[in-house]
């Protein structure tokens, strides 16, 4: 029995465990969710995941995964060569901190239903766009440093970690919505650096079934 991943192409929480997935060479069936036609919110898909965000990671057993980071957490304790978690524990604290830093205190803000939400409440799109613009800078803010001190290549150290399964997704968001990515130097070389990995390029949103590219 094989993993399902239910994901969208440009949507951040499925792009860091398509990451994850690729990482640790894991094969995988894909269903695209459309979350612009609302197709995350349908009975289907709620019975998949009754959050009704992606990702979902069916483990093709009677267990479905939810949870973009404890999915990882998951792949890393089932799959852990190649690690993408440090041996070290205080090495393991900084590169969750990293991460959590973009799935707890960037992303969730940013968030389609978030823009959504906006939108109702007569939030226009100028303001909308600075409010996305707002988080990730204060995001990128704290982590550039972070990526100075820590990053080797890669936002932390000389491979791939969980840090950059969930960097990269918000750097390709940040492109999405054309912040300017200057300010952040040693975000961009990580990314750079990741975006020439075979895993990354297989997990980028233009490689998915679903891709609208224009
Ligand atoms: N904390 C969740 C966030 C999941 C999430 O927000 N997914 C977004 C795509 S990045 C989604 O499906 N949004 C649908 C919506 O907002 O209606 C995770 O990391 O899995």
């Amino acid at each position: 029995m094989g993993l399902t991943l239910y994901s969208a192409w440009r949507a951040t929480a499925p792009y860091r465990v398509r990451i994850g997935l690729h990482l640790k060479g894991l094969s995988y069936d894909y269903v695209p969710i459309d979350l612009i036609k609302g197709e995350q919110r349908e009975p289907a898909y709620k019975a998949v995941n009754p959050q009704g965000l992606t990702p979902a990671l069916d483990l093709g057993d009677g267990d479905i995964l939810t949870q973009s980071v404890a999915i990882l957490e998951w792949l890393e304790e089932t799959h852990p060569e190649p690690a993408i978690l440090p041996k070290d524990a205080l090495a393991r604290q900084r590169v969750r901190t990293m991460a959590l830093i973009i799935a707890c205190d960037i992303h969730p803000l940013n968030n389609t239903r978030i823009g959504r939400a906006l939108n109702r409440l007569g939030v226009s799109k100028d303001d909308n766009l600075a409010w996305v613009h707002r988080w990730i800078s204060d995001g990128f803010d704290t982590l550039e440093p972070m990526v100075v001190k820590y990053g080797r290549g890669f936002a932390f150290g000389e491979t791939p970690t969980l840090a950059d399964c969930c960097l990269i997704p918000q750097v390709y968001s940040a492109n999405r919505y054309e912040l300017d990515l200057t300010p952040w130097p040693a975000i961009r070389s990580a990314n750079e650096t990741a975006l020439a990995h075979p895993a990354f390029q297989a997990a980028h949103p233009n490689k998915q079934p679903d891709a609208v590219l224009v």
